[in-house]
Order: C-alpha cells, then structure tokens, then sequence
C-alpha cells in the first residue's frame, strides 16, 4: 500500500437520503477521476482552481451515465487530508452510489480502509493525533454537552495541555543531567528535594488528566447505570420521571416490574444508559424470581448504581442486601410521606445520600448534582483539556508512572542519569500520546477504529 495512492469511499450512511458523498483523495486523483467524470461544461477537473465545483456525470464502463453529480475540487495541501481530493455528491441512493464508486475503482482508486482519510490528514500534518480522534467524538456526540466538549477538543486543548506537561519534563531533565551533560552550558543544576517535588507534581498532572477519560465517557458515551432496590420504592417512578415518559409501569403492587426495562437519558448533561429492574425481595414468586435474579446480575455489571429505598418505611433486610453493592447514590424516596427510615447503614455505604419525591419530581436537581459529581463529569466546567480515548489514557499513565519512578529515583540517591531515563521514557509516552513519535501499529490502531469514508 502507497503512502499517497488514490483511494475512494463512500462518506455518508448508507440509506436513501437526498445526497451522498463519495470522497477520492491521492496523488493525480483529479486526473484519474476524470477519467470517468464528464463535466457539462468540458471543463477537466485537473484544470480546475481548488475549492470549485462542476456539475457532470460519472460515466460507467460501458459508456453510460451512471449518474449526475456535483464534483469539488480540492488541492494539496488544501483539503481535509492534505492531498488533492475530490468529493462528488451523488444522487443518495444505495444502487446508484455504489454505482458511482464502482466506476471510480475501476478508473484506479482503491477502496480506503476504515478512517484512512483522518490517518492521511494526520500524516500529512493537517490534524494532531489528538484532533483526528476528536473528529471521531463531534461524530458520534449525543447530546449537546458531548458535542461542547468534542469542539474543545478538536480546537487543540489536549494538546496545548500535553505540549506544558513536555515542556516542564524537559525542563526538569536538562536541570537534574545539567552537569552530566551541559557542562559547559553553566545550567544548574536543580537540589534533589526541589527535582523530586516537581517531578511528583508533573506525575499527579498526567495522572489527573488520564484520570478525566471516566468523565469524558459519561458525557459522551453514557454510564450504563441500574436503578434498584427493595419492590414498591418507587424506582419505576423514577425511571419515568429521568426519562420524561411513561417508560415503566408504576402501580402500588410490589412486584410490578419483572423485567429490565431500558431508556438512555440526560441527566445534569451526563448520558445514563438506565435499566429499571425488577424490586428485590425474599422468597419472590417464580417468574418474580427470574426478574429479581436479572436485577442481581445488572447490579453486578453496572457502572453506577442509584439506589432507591422508601423513606415512609423502616430499613428492611432486603434494603441491606442491596447495600452491598456498594451503591454510589442512594434516593430516600416518597419524602411527601412521613420519614421512618434509619439512614445511618446507608450513609455507611453511599457517597451521595438524596431526599426525593419521585411522584412530584423533587429533589432531581440533587441527583442530577451527584451523577456529575459520582462520574466525574463536574470536573470538566473548565478542565482545559481531556482525555478522551483509552490509547491517550495509557500514554499519560506510562507519563505519569515514568515521572513518579524518576522521583522515586532520585529520592533514594541514585545516580541521576537512572532518573532521566525515566523521564525520557515519559516524554516519549507524552510524544506518542500526541503522536508526534508514534509507532505505525498504534497509528493503524487508532484510525481502524474510525469509519470508512472518515
Ligand atoms: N407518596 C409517594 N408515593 C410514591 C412516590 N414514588 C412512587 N410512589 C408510589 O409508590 C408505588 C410504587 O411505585 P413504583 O414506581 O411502581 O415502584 P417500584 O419500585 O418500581 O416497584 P416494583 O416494580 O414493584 O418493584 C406507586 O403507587 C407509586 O405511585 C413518592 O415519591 N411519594
Ligand atoms: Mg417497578
């Protein structure tokens, strides 16, 4: 596979829709596309100024017209991938788009694989890595606090944040080889407790940054969330009341809800993928068992957990059973009633403890307080910069470990020359995070994830 071969995809769904894209990008991909487009005008689209377009059809192998599409011209290195490119916009059918993009292979380009547009971008220095994953996050944003934060992005926070982190390194690595290294320079070099304080504060920073990709994942892909406890709480109240419909049946029989009934809400801007399950109780009925025995098993698998308890009734042995899934949020529901419960055992196990009414709607702004607090997603009203992806993720750990390992170095007396290899080692984790020192297999890595055609 060429560097800068001409390859072809289709950039939008497939479906029938008013348009479709078909982007084509390589060196001399105007020639080759004229080989197949035939501009009303006559006009050749290697003759044409970037940023232009003409109307045309793309012809098929047997001489007819395939279809009528409009053809934008972009030229290196002013286009998306830095390459000349051109993007036609078919008719949006599947039959007559893939008819379009079969006459382009034959003319000579080659199906790009997944996010091989980005990759070129990226390679050809029109994106950091950083932004090039962003595109992928404005893509598949859900809600408009995602899309807020996948634009941050994009514009280059992470990196402006990464590039400080490396310069500080650096700084600390010239210091602590001073004399090793620059003798003749005169630079100082730094005392060991002032060396190892900044180190471990530089450590806590890469740390604190890969620690923002659990906050950044609730707000762009949402926290699969259960809400649980005792049968009759209220806990399909609640669902109805996040999700602002009928989703789950409400009645005053315990044991309404048997299966998992499912709904993925906005709460305080934090995506929640809910599951209403099924109250638990002891010595339920048959089918009543499956369901509660389904409720054990999302308990066991959810990333958050809202438990609900009735505060007009004392704690039951049930509501303890549930405690011990270490639940992050508890609601004491049904507040309008008189209060019977003893919090105490709950306030023991549950970081967030919220007086609710979930027939009135009471109290929601609280919770939606501590789901940003419990998913970290508070943390970004003004984080310049986060991490957003599991491969950013490990690079600023590795950062993070290397500078904590150099300190710790340092610190018992050794040779300063161990430390700096750890340094380095963390400069490099920063680099690749970055990627501006990257191997091949993580580049392919990362742009497999995307779409073709992106
Ligand atoms: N007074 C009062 N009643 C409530 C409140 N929330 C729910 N209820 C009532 O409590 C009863 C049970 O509500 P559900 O939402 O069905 O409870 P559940 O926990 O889903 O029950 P199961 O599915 O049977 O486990 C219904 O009669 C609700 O109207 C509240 O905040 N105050
Ligand atoms: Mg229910």
């Amino acid at each position: 596979m060429l560097k800068n071969d001409i390859i072809a995809a289709i950039a939008t769904p497939r479906g029938n829709a008013a348009i479709s894209v078909i982007r084509v990008s390589g060196e001399g991909a105007l020639a080759m596309c004229d080989g197949v487009f035939a501009a009303k005008n006559g006009k050749k689209l290697a003759e044409m100024k970037g940023y232009t377009c003409a109307l045309g059809d793309i012809i098929g192998k047997d001489g007819e017209a395939v279809d009528t599409v409009i053809a934008t011209v972009f030229r290196a290195p002013h286009s998306f991938t830095g390459e000349d490119s051109v993007e036609f916009a078919c008719h949006g059918g599947i039959f007559v788009t893939d008819r379009c993009l079969e006459a382009l292979l034959n003319a000579g380009a080659r199906q790009a694989q997944g996010g091989e547009f980005s990759k070129r971008a990226f390679l050809n220095g029109k994106l950091s890595l950083t932004e090039a994953e962003s595109v992928m996050s404005v893509v598949c944003a859900q809600s408009a606090e995602a899309l807020r934060l996948a634009n941050r992005q994009a514009g280059g926070e992470l990196d402006r944040r990464m590039s400080a982190l490396r310069r500080k390194a650096t700084e600390i690595l010239i210091h602590i080889s001073a004399e090793a290294d620059f003798p003749e320079e005169g630079i100082e070099q730094f005392p060991i407790k002032e060396a190892c304080d900044k180190l471990l504060e530089l450590s806590e920073r890469c740390l604190e940054l890969a620690g923002t990709y659990e906050g950044a994942l609730a707000l762009t892909e949402g926290i699969d969330t259960v809400i649980a406890g005792k049968t009759n709480v209220g806990k399909s109240t609640l669902m109805n009341l996040l999700s602002g419909s009928e989703r789950s049946i409400v009645s005053s029989v315990a044991g309404t809800t048997r299966d998992v009934v499912e709904s993925t809400v906005s709460c305080g801007g934090v995506i929640l993928k809910l599951a209403d399950t099924a109250g638990l109780r002891e010595a339920p009925a048959a089918i009543e068992r499956k369901g509660v025995e389904l409720s054990q098993r999302r308990l066991s698998e959810a990333s958050l957990i809202i438990a609900v308890f009735d505060g007009s009734k004392p704690l039951e042995q049930s509501d303890r059973d549930l405690l011990k899934y270490s639940p992050q949020i508890a609601i004491i529901n049904k507040s309008d009633k008189p209060q019977k419960i003893d919090v105490d055992p709950i306030d023991d196990e549950c970081a967030f403890i919220i007086n609710m009414c979930a027939k009135t709607g009471e109290g929601l702004d609280k919770l939606a307080e501590a789901v940003r607090e419990v998913t970290g997603a508070a943390d970004f009203a003004d984080a310049g910069g986060w991490c957003a992806t599991l491969h950013q993720r490990d690079c600023l750990r590795r950062a993070g470990e290397g500078l904590a390992a150099a300190a710790t170095s340092l610190h018992r007396g050794f040779e300063a020359d161990i430390a700096a290899v750890d340094i380095r080692e963390a400069i490099s984790a920063l680099d690749e995070c970055s990627g501006s020192d990257v191997t091949s297999d993580v580049i392919d890595g990362i742009f497999s994830t995307f779409c073709v055609g992106k």
